[in-house]
């Protein structure tokens, strides 16, 4: 049972118990996906939006063989300020693992969400979540197998998508991370079932730019609206929803100079020869890199955006 491997933390455990609304908040972010000090003020700015939104937030990350839904302020400065290396990726495949390890572990999309509905969250935000690499399918350029076009296909989908398709929740996030192969992504979630709803506006967020370009499966002009999808749709059971929310216009990177750094990047982690787990954390450092740290600033911005309209969007559900 997850219960049992379940520490909830106190206020978010009488949030719950009372039926008011509650966010949960992911780790990978925080331990692989941005530097130190960023990592800590986004995981504390993205409390506090939640917070101001109306909600009660929970970090979730593994510690010692237990699942943590909810970090005090002092478990949340060791997650961020530990050395880069020294905490392990969990998601679904490799959960089981990094509780039997011990010590601490960060949780991705797909473990956070194993973890928070089990304690009985309905609403997650996280920055933006995993799905089809480039080359997953086709190979060549993207598929970290060497530079060229002879590279065999390497299936590398995010466990981040099934999750969706099996999991009871309503997911905010940017977009697909903008280093996927978009459309493959979005294809996928929509064989799996996974509805995915864009807030005002018609195309597809693209995590650091405001638009991927695609124009995405449904479209709500506000946050109720989209609330109110969302709960049909968990309430009939049919597993998890995505509601994507455009990066806030001021720290957004313009479409092209996105696209041009994420194309580099892909090209030097082809060259470097990275693949797995390492591949996602090693391409937005890369990129932040490439950008002298504005991907950094989007980044940031973004997952402060969207933690606090998961936030409002908690509140609408549970009215
Ligand atoms: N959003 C961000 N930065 C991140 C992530 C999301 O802004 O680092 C993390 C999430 O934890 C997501 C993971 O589940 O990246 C995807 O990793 P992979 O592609 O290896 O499944
Ligand atoms: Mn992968």
């Amino acid at each position: 049972m997850i219960a049992g491997r379940l520490t909830v933390a106190t206020d978010v455990g009488e949030a719950l118990d009372l039926g008011r609304p509650v966010v949960a908040l992911e780790s990978t972010l925080i331990s692989h996906g941005l530097p130190y000090p960023s990592n800590l003020e986004v995981a504390r700015a993205s409390e506090a939006a939640v917070r101001e939104s109306g909600a009660v937030p929970a970090t979730v990350a593994i510690r010692d063989g237990r699942l943590l839904v909810g970090l005090d302020a002092a478990a949340l400065e060791e997650l961020a300020t530990a050395p880069a290396g020294s905490i392990r990726k969990a998601s679904r495949p490799s959960l089981a693992a990094a509780l039997a390890a011990g010590g601490w572990a960060a949780t991705t999309v797909s473990a956070t969400m194993i973890a928070a509905h089990s304690a009985g969250i309905r609403v997650f935000a996280t920055g933006g979540i995993g799905g089809v690499h480039r080359g997953a399918l086709t190979g060549g350029a993207g598929s970290g197998a060497g530079s060229v076009g002879d590279a065999p296909p390497t299936f590398d989908i995010s466990a981040d998508l099934d999750e969706l398709a099996r999991t009871a929740m309503a997911v905010v996030c940017a977009g697909p991370k903008a280093i996927l192969d978009v459309p493959a992504t979005l294809e996928y979630l929509e064989t799996r079932g996974v509805p995915v709803v864009t807030i005002g506006q018609l195309e597809l967020p693209g995590f650091y730019a405001t638009s991927s370009g695609i124009a995405s499966p449904l479209v709500a002009a506000t946050v109720e609206e989209a609330a109110r999808v969302a709960a049909i749709h968990l309430d009939m059971g049919l597993g998890g929803l995505l509601v994507c929310v455009p990066v806030p216009e001021e720290q957004a990177l313009p479409g092209d100079a996105a696209r041009d750094a994420v194309e580099q990047a892909i090209r030097d982690a082809d060259e470097a020869r990275i693949t797995g787990p390492d591949l996602t954390p090693w391409l937005l450092a890369r990129i932040a890199a490439i950008t002298g740290g504005a991907s950094v600033r989007a980044n940031t911005a973004l997952i402060e955006n969207n933690a606090r309209v998961a936030g409002h969007l908690a509140v609408a559900l549970g009215r």
